[in-house]
């Protein structure tokens, strides 16, 4: 090995070590002045440390690329950390071709770091052909007929819900004032265990036990969620080296982990030998007792449709269980604590929706019923649009790419561009909430709450997002589109079915009183009561129907 003498191997790293790390210093600080997008237009960088990343912590993040779209139009770029570029586009035909090419504008590592702590490889963070052989055994069992099986599930935990909240008028009569949030957050805990692995969380239950997995997901989750992550945990997101490092916050993740991972696997053996059982009595798939998420999946490892090579591993079906979670509770909770929060300020509304819920004689709709309300379906889909849960997500380009444009754009040279060019490495944000809220693709009433729009007739503009559900990106879109969309939707709809038959909503307190702040999902809080955590104090009375 050591042909060289020591001296002249010291001489040689001693070259090479700086002249490497000044390479790659180098490349980072030219980096804005060599890529494809340095000519395009966009907002001024305040900080050469953080680029225009301040503003958008401080202001009102939407509020702010709507005043950049208005001046710099669909396509700009901003700075962000050490003035990078971010290319930020709401032309839907570049993001369709963005979200369509999933293998060629794949996630950003940086922020899979985090997540993958706690979700594993699961679906949300695996890509290209691991992502490919997971999503095809996976899709399935998120299919119609699946979530047709599962709405028993929803209006049950709905119903119970409901009950939870009759109870403490009950108590304190009314109006009684309650925290939407924090019950529709148990309701839909319950709801992903169940639906998912047949795991019963019991939150709703006022006497229910300590649960351990919910207490290793909570620990998991608040570790991972907020801005305080401290400068360590940010830079191992970026030098995969510096991991090695142990911190409380990763000594704390692997307690809660193991948890996870043995509970995980418990429900697994029981599921497969259920399925083993079955396969001997002869009982046909869809005769089994068992219809959660995990079930299904673990069917669809074993169906002769998917070779064997295709198949999954025990671990990739484990790390589905914290994804399930992650991606599927606190995203439909929001976004019905969202609904009902328009809801209390549209009165009409709320009664014309009651009215057509009362339509239906049936207390246990069924999936079909359910879809067959037309306002209740333009209310979701408005719910959706105005207040999309997840508000944004980002790409990166994997290589040299030129995206087709809808609308040209206009370079600082003043060069008009059919097409735009990206650079490998090159970050995309994709604005959904924006998008969801533009007035060029929606109209100038794009910011109110109307669901009428949906039975009238959306405008052709708005036609053409690249979304899979309902012409918007609040699920995105392409092969990396939220997989549990039908799951949440109907979920929503019973949610709102019995609640809305049950209760009258008002607002608990002034409309500017309620902001929100950006975490993975949108949050609600109160003005004053920042300390109170996330909460979204409504009114509710019994509605009387005459
Ligand atoms: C209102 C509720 C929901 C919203 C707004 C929502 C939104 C989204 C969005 C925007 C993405 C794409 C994220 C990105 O690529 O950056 C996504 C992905 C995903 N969602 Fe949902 N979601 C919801 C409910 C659910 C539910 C109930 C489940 C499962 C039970 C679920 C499972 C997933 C999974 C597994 C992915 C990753 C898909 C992939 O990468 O192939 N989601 N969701
Ligand atoms: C929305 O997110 C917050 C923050 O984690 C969470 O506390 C809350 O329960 C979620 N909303 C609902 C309605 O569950
Ligand atoms: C999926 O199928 C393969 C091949 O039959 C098997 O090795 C693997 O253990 C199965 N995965 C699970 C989680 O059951
Ligand atoms: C996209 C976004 O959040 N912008 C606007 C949304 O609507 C509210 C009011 O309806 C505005 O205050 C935001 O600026």
């Amino acid at each position: 090995m050591s042909l060289l003498p020591y001296p002249t191997l010291f001489l040689l790293l001693g070259i090479a070590i700086p002249f490497c790390v000044g390479w790659k210093i180098a490349s980072i600080l030219l980096a804005p002045y060599l890529t494809a997008l340095r000519d395009l237009p966009g907002p001024p960088s305040s900080s050469w440390l953080y680029g225009s990343m301040k503003e958008m912590k401080h202001a009102d993040f939407a509020a702010i690329h709507e005043d950049w779209v208005a001046k710099y139009g669909k396509t700009f770029k901003y700075k962000e950390w050490m003035n990078f570029d971010r290319l930020y586009t709401i032309d839907t035909r570049a993001l369709g071709h963005i979200l369509s090419h999933s293998n060629d504008f794949p996630k950003q590592a940086v922020g899979l770091f985090f997540l993958s702590q706690v979700v594993g490889s699961g679906l949300l963070i695996v890509g290209g052909e691991q992502h490919r052989r997971q999503r095809r055994v996976l899709n399935p069992a998120f299919g119609p007929a699946q979530i047709r099986e599962l709405t028993s599930i929803f209006v049950e935990k709905a119903h119970q819900l409901r009950d939870v909240w009759n109870a403490d008028i009950n108590g304190d009569g009314e109006p009684h004032r309650v925290e939407v949030l924090s019950g529709l957050s148990k309701m839909t805990l319950d709801v992903i265990g169940l639906a998912g692995f047949n795991y019963h969380f019991d939150a709703l239950n006022p006497h229910g036990q300590k649960n351990e997995l919910n207490e290793a997901f909570t620990v998991m989750f608040r570790t991972l969620s907020g801005f305080n992550l401290g400068l360590l945990r940010i830079l191992k997101g970026y030098f995969p080296l510096l991991r090695l490092i142990p911190d409380k916050y990763t000594r704390r993740i692997d307690a809660a982990q193991s948890v996870m991972r043995r509970i995980g696997m418990e429900l697994i053996t029981e599921k497969k030998a259920e399925l083993a059982k079955a396969a001997e009595t002869g009982v046909k798939g869809e005769h089994l007792k068992s219809r959660d998420l995990l079930t299904l999946l673990l069917k669809a490892n074993m169906s002769e449709d998917v070779p064997l090579n295709q198949r999954l591993s025990d671990d990739e079906v484990l790390a589905q269980v914290p994804t399930f979670l992650v991606a599927g509770h606190e995203t439909t909770s929001n976004a019905t604590a969202w609904c009902l929060f328009a809801l209390a300020h549209s009165p009409e509304v709320q009664q014309r929706l009651r009215e057509e819920l009362f339509s239906l004689l049936s207390e246990n709709p069924s999936m079909d019923e359910l879809n067959e309300l037309p306002y209740l379906d333009a209310v979701i889909r408005e719910t959706m649009r105005v207040h999309a849960p997840v508000p944004s997500t980002s790409r990166i380009a994997a290589q040299d790419d030129v995206i087709p444009l809808e609308t040209p754009v206009v370079d600082v040279n003043g060069q008009v561009h059919n097409t735009l060019k990206v650079s490998k490495g090159n970050i995309i944000q994709i604005p959904i909430l924006v998008l969801n809220r533009s007035k060029e693709l929606w109209g100038e009433d794009a910011h109110e709450f109307k669901p009428e729009r949906w039975i009238t007739g959306i405008p052709d503009s708005a036609k053409h997002i690249p979304g899979v559900w309902g012409h918007m990106l609040s699920f995105l879109g392409g092969p990396r589109a939220c997989i549990g969309y039908r799951f949440s939707l109907i979920e929503m709809k019973a949610l709102i079915f019995s609640l809305i038959r049950a209760f009258e909503f008002q607002p608990a307190v002034p409309y500017e009183a309620i902001t929100r702040k950006l975490a993975i999902v949108q949050r609600p809080y109160v003005r004053g009561e920042m300390e109170k955590g996330s909460q979204l104090p409504l009114l509710i009375r019994r509605y009387q129907r005459t």
